[in-house]
């Protein structure tokens, strides 16, 4: 058994009696009541789901198991001369909640490497997609025609005690993550390089060795591993999570769950968003020429957007209130690195200019830029031009996350999700919109009760 693995079977072991005594003596406590704005409006701020992987504060931003991200940058080992950690000591501090020492992270990247070989099919699923495919639709479809690989799938088969699920669940975690980066460099060489056939190199660690199989030169190891880690997780609610950790809690293996992950993170609300704000500022610069805008040209542009019924990409959120750490951490990154990039200048402007606008608009709840806005121009600088490939990006970091949520999940023994939906009579019922609601009961005629199967 590997040092990680060791370690996370006593988090668990000594996690579980918590979950059993909350259940058992205050199972009935109730913490949280549900407005009708909540249960039309995607059920915004309704404290439902429980996770100790990360938490994400309105006003500060996230913490990956209590640390801030800039502790997080600071805390976990780092190859020796590069700026950012191992991607596998994130790993290790999602799944145990502690900071690794240099020799554990060495063993999960040992671990890792063991398990990067892609099956032969793997390769034809993705050859065999048209090159005018969205690289996230080639990456749900490979992830998923690994499903036959599931060693959780053949324990279950078998007859796996419950109290077991975690342990095949990490080992599919485990080889599905390890794999994700290849079957992504793959996918990126065969759109954009001219299907350069590039291997892996078994002495480079997650990030640099996704680097090096897209032919991008250093610093764009360090700018992967960044970019890994800011991504990894945002707590349960955000689509991708709360899709991977619902197809998960129907007892489907990390395969179903990682495509599921990958399909709600590729819509333009969510981890699209990155693709879009670089599309909708290259749009602009089409416009521009060479020059880049002035802060008046910008606020046209951004008006001009939003009296068009679009949203500006990169700004707002459901959660936060303040600018995104995440944000922050790559604005530093390029203001140290790539203060001079002209995509740079144009992100700048709009950070000084979209939030008075929102604010102005009176719509969006939180006017200021969140990750995706600025994700964009550091991949663009070190010659990750080809956009659309961003939100792979984006779903290489939060599978780890998603992923070790999902042994979590298995090892508490969460249950299968089942919210309870009513028709919009009964809501007008419920709030007493409709004079018939005091003459029939609603559970007489739609026969009531709570949630159940199907
Ligand atoms: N531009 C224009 N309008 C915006 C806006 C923006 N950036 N952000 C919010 N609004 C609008 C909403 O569309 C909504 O309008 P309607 O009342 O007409 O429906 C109104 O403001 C209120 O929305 P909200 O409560 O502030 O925000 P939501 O929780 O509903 O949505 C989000 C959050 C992220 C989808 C929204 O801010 C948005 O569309 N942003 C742009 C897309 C984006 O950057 N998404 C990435 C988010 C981060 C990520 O998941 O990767």
């Amino acid at each position: 058994m590997t040092t990680l693995k060791e370690k996370l079977y006593e988090k668990i072991e000594a996690h579980r009696p918590r979950i059993k005594r909350l259940l058992e003596e205050h199972g009935d406590k109730v913490i949280s009541e549900v407005s009708v704005q909540q249960v039309i409006g995607g059920m915004r701020g309704i404290k439902s789901l429980i996770t100790d992987i990360s938490y994400l504060d309105p006003y500060e931003g996230i913490r990956y198991r209590g640390y801030t991200l800039p502790e997080v940058f600071e805390k976990l080992p780092k190859p020796e001369g590069s700026e950012m950690p191992y991607v596998e000591g994130l790993f290790y501090l999602l799944l145990t909640g502690d900071i690794p020492t240099e020799s554990q992270v060495s063993d999960v990247i040992y671990d890792s490497i063991n398990r990067r070989m892609l099956p032969k099919y793997v390769y034809e699923v993705i050859d065999s997609f048209p090159n005018n495919s969205h690289p996230m639709v080639i990456l749900s479809a490979a992830v998923m025609s690994m499903q036959r690989e599931s060693l959780f799938n053949v324990k279950y088969q078998r007859g796996i005690h419950k109290l077991d699920y975690w342990d095949p669940t990490y080992e599919d975690a485990i080889n599905l993550i390890s794999k994700l980066p290849i079957i992504s460099a793959y996918i990126y060489n065969k759109l954009y390089q001219s299907n350069i056939k590039c291997y892996q190199d078994p002495t480079l660690d997650f990030g640099a060795n996704f680097a090096h199989m897209i032919q991008k030169d250093t610093p764009y190891d360090d700018v992967a591993r960044m970019y890994f880690i800011i991504h990894a997780d945002h707590e349960s609610g955000n689509v991708s999570a709360h899709a991977g950790h619902l197809v998960a809690s129907s007892l489907s293996d990390v395969y179903y769950a990682t495509s599921g992950m990958i399909n709600g993170l590729a819509g333009p609300l969510h981890g699209l968003a990155n693709q879009e704000v670089l599309r909708w500022i290259q749009d602009l610069r089409g416009k521009m020429g060479k020059k880049v805008p002035g802060e008046e040209e910008m606020k046209k542009f951004v008006w001009e957007t939003l009296n068009s019924g679009q949203v500006i990409p990169g700004f707002g959120h459901a959660v936060l209130r303040k600018t995104d750490p995440r944000y922050t951490i790559q604005r530093e990154f390029c203001l140290k690195h790539i203060p001079e990039d002209e995509l740079f200048e144009y992100v700048n402007i709009l950070y000084k200019v979209v939030p008075p606008i929102l604010k102005e608009q009176g719509k969006a709840k939180n006017p200021w830029p969140n990750v995706d806005a600025q994700s964009g121009v550091v991949q663009w600088h070190y010659g990750v031009t080809e956009y659309d490939f961003y939100t792979v990006l984006f779903a290489i970091g939060r599978s780890f996350g998603v992923l070790s949520n999902i042994i979590w999940d298995r090892a508490l023994g969460y249950a299968l999700e089942r919210p309870k939906s009513i028709t919009t009579e009964m809501l007008e019922n419920m709030v007493g919109l409709n004079k018939r609601s005091e003459e029939r009961r609603v559970g007489d005629e739609w026969g009531g009760g709570g949630g159940g199967g199907g």
